[in-house]
């Protein structure tokens, strides 16, 4: 089944989020297959945003990443990319939809609530990057039955 990476950031932390953001993704049906926290540094945050390293506001996002702890998740369902990428919204919370936890817990571009992966590829090297094999859990769920059809899974 196919995991996503999912990061709450310090604005979910520092404006008490965190139970709001972590039930909707229980609610939904995905699994924890990981979580912890950690505090993350200029040099891992450098490789998670690659990306954006030229652009004007990447040591604002790099500051503000590291103004708390965060709480890193894996969480595994069917299609579980697309689904929390559907969740979460657009990437500036006043342009995401109501609904969404970007468009209903935020009004920043830049402190918008969490990461989440964009494709299973880069799932699964965030997923690599930020947990050691063994804090990644394999299990059943008893809702197993409730959650899937069995063609699903
Ligand atoms: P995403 O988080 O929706 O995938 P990305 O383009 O990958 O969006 O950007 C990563 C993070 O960088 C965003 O979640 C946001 O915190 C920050 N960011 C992106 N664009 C801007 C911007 O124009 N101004 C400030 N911060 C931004
Ligand atoms: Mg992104």
């Amino acid at each position: 089944m196919e995991q996503t990476f999912i990061i709450l950031k310090p604005s979910t932390i520092s404006r008490g989020l965190v139970g709001d953001v972590l039930t909707r993704f229980q609610r939904k049906g995905l699994i924890i297959s990981g979580i912890k926290m950690m505090t993350l540094n200029e040099a891992i945050l450098r490789e998670h945003y690659a990306h954006l390293t030229d652009r004007p506001f990447f040591p604002s996002l790099v500051k503000s990443m590291m103004r708390t702890p965060v709480i890193v998740m894996a969480l595994k369902g069917v299609d579980a990319v697309a689904v929390v990428r559907s969740m979460v919204g657009a990437t500036n919370c006043r342009k995401a939809a109501p609904g969404t936890i970007r468009g209903d817990f935020g009004m920043s571009g830049q402190e918008n609530i969490v990461h989440a992966s964009d494709s299973p590829e880069n799932a699964a090297i965030e997923i690599a990057r930020f947990f050691k094999p063994e804090e990644i859990f394999d299990y059943d769920i008893i809702t197993g039955p409730a959650l899937y059809a069995p063609d699903e899974v």
